[in-house]
């Protein structure tokens, strides 16, 4: 068995699939997206012309998109952690994987990447509307999440993946604030993970290149 991930550690996607891996031990090679490994780049854009990343090679083989990455550790690298359960609680976790990367992480990215664009090629509108998104997306968790720990209950699953990057991020550019009590005591519980900690701590490092000013916190 050969595992490979093509990440970067400040990367939120990549924390969604390195929190699966670290959570059940599986062994991997680190495949570095920086300035110093040009290489790795170029063989992910030969896997994958989007350049999105994470992608896994398994034996050679590109698993691409982090719900599929998951599922296919699942499915051929199983560990103690039972990504997406049986029955309506697996259906419950996809509903919630899905809301995290759509209604969280991916409205959490858009002040991010406006910020970086030429001010010529902002988007004030498109910005306001993600962020009005992003407190949408938050007041239906703090209605709509149960008593936890996790997203779905007892078990940490692939829902809880992905809502770990998104949280983190996502209460940098809008905090979830007091009036979201649930909220917030389920992203604590989040960073409290061992592999989230370990995730977060990884990506440290990076914080200055986060655009809108990382905070002091966290
Ligand atoms: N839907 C993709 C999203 C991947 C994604 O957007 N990754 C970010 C890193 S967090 C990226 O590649 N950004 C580079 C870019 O947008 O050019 C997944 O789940 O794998």
């Amino acid at each position: 068995m050969s595992l490979q991930l093509y990440a970067h550690p400040f990367a939120s996607y990549c924390w969604k699939v390195l929190i699966a891996l670290y959570a059940d031990g599986t062994k991997f090679e680190y495949r570095m997206l920086d300035q110093e490994h040009p290489d790795n780049f170029a063989e992910l854009t030969r896997h994958w012309p989007f350049a999105l990343f994470p992608v896994l090679l398994d034996d050679g083989k590109a698993v691409i998109e982090t719900t599929c990455i998951i599922e296919h550790l699942q499915a051929h690298h199983p560990g103690k952690n039972a990504w997406i359960p049986d029955g309506d609680l697996g259906r419950r976790v996809r509903f919630l994987d899905r809301f995290f990367d759509q209604y969280v992480m991916n409205n959490m990215s858009a002040p991010v990447f406006n910020a970086l664009r030429p001010e010529e090629s902002r988007d004030p509108y498109g910005v306001e509307k993600a962020m009005d998104r992003l407190r949408t997306a938050f007041d239906w968790l703090e209605s709509n999440l149960g008593d936890g720990p996790w997203a779905v209950g007892e078990q940490f699953t692939l829902a809880d993946c992905a809502a770990a990057p998104s949280l983190f991020y996502a209460d940098w550019v809008q905090e979830i604030g007091s009036e979201r009590p649930r909220l917030s005591a389920y992203r604590a519980r989040l960073l409290a993970h061992p592999a989230v900690a370990r995730a977060v701590d990884e990506g440290r490092p990076y914080r200055s290149f986060f655009p809108l000013g990382a905070p002091d916190r966290d």
